[in-house]
């Protein structure tokens, strides 16, 4: 059975990118493959957090996974830094990385363009602990956004060189699995910017916890453009983006859904998108509320998961300790 991975980070709640892009495409594999599903918290702290709101964002998030479909009997669920394996494996993998690879990942030039002089060592980290995150549990595909192709890259890069150096099967190579549809959900406020948990801007980010009130407000106030009737022709990043969330909440083409709405109002757009976007949200948002009554099964729950991910990362660890020279009573 092929091991399946994703994560996604807890620098606030999980947004409808997160849902369409990454969370719903999980669900399936979880009957036909070894699924680990997990929290990243170490990867959250790379920017400044706020220590209690971190907290509740780990939890709230925890509960939507729960809440979108994820099964704790099926797979195995937990949070990252409650697995110290992961960054101990990162150590090993930045030993093995270099600052030119590292420099040319683009969310690092994204990110770290926001931080002044002052840029966090661990942005610039980041990738190597997302390989990390991979390369531990022997994963061969991991379901992403089309964001994270690079850093996905950066993994296979990463396990080829340390297979080739110490031992052919050390690690297992893994491959992205980008979805057609919902791949890359723009901001609301500005369709250029993929939407993002961590966006300021007002109405830019639906939150899988918004109110139906708020998220019929945020997609009346799109950004789109200064026409008022969609044509057949092109169509600008503000409408395309509208299209793409209705084609991936209803299982369809960017396309049909375009074909639907040739010389209609962009009002008629939005309104039905949000429509449509409730319509899948609703239950997700009662499920999460509902999850997060009872916070002791929660952490049950993630406590249940951290010491089965840690069996099988221990596993690979030694091997990788033993390859690099480490000694352990064990290895004599
Ligand atoms: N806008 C998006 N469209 C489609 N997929 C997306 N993903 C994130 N944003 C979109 C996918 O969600 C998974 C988890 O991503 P993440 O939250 O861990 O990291 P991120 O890509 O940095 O997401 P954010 O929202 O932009 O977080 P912040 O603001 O904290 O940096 C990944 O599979 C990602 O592709």
């Amino acid at each position: 059975m092929a091991t399946v991975l994703s994560a996604i980070q807890t620098t606030n709640q999980l947004h409808l990118g997160n849902y369409l892009g990454a969370l719903k495409n999980w669900i399936p594999y979880q009957d036909e493959h070894r699924c680990f599903f997990f929290l990243v918290d170490l990867h959250a702290i790379t920017v400044p957090q706020d220590p209690q709101a971190l907290a509740e964002n780990t939890l709230i998030s925890a509960a939507t996974y729960l809440a979108c479909g994820l099964d704790p009997q099926k797979s195995t669920l937990f949070v990252q830094s409650a697995v110290p394996e992961h960054a101990e494996l990162a150590w090993v993998l930045t030993c093995h990385s270099s600052m030119g690879e590292l420099s040319r990942m683009t969310q690092f030039k994204d990110k770290s363009s926001k931080h002044g002089a002052h840029i966090p060592t661990g942005l610039f980290l980041y990738p190597v602990l997302m390989a990390a995150d991979i390369l531990l549990y022997q994963a061969k595909y991991v379901p992403v956004g089309d964001d994270q192709k690079q850093h996905l890259e950066l993994a296979r890069d990463i396990a080829g060189r340390m297979n080739q150096q110490y031992q052919k099967n050390l690690f297992t190579i893994p491959e992205p699995m980008i979805q057609k549809v919902g791949a890359r959900i723009m901001s609301l406020a500005n369709p250029d910017a993929k939407m993002s948990k961590s966006d300021p801007q007002a109405g830019a980010t639906i939150f899988l916890t918004d109110s139906a009130k708020d998220i019929e407000k945020k997609f009346k106030r799109a950004v789109t453009d200064s026409g008022s009737v969609i044509t057949d022709g092109d169509v600008s990043a503000g409408i395309k983006n509208l299209f793409s969330i209705q084609a991936a909440c209803l299982g369809k083409t960017p396309e049909q859904v375009h074909a639907g709405y040739v010389g209609r109002q962009y009002g008629y757009l939005k309104v039905e998108t949000a429509e449509i976007v409730n319509q899948v949200l609703e239950p997700i948002r009662t499920q999460t509320a509902q999850i997060l009554a009872d916070k002791g099964q929660l952490l049950a729950i993630l406590d249940d998961g951290a010491t089965r991910a840690r069996e099988t990362a221990r596993e690979t660890l030694n091997a990788v300790y033993n390859s690099v020279g480490f000694i352990r009573k064990s290895t004599l």
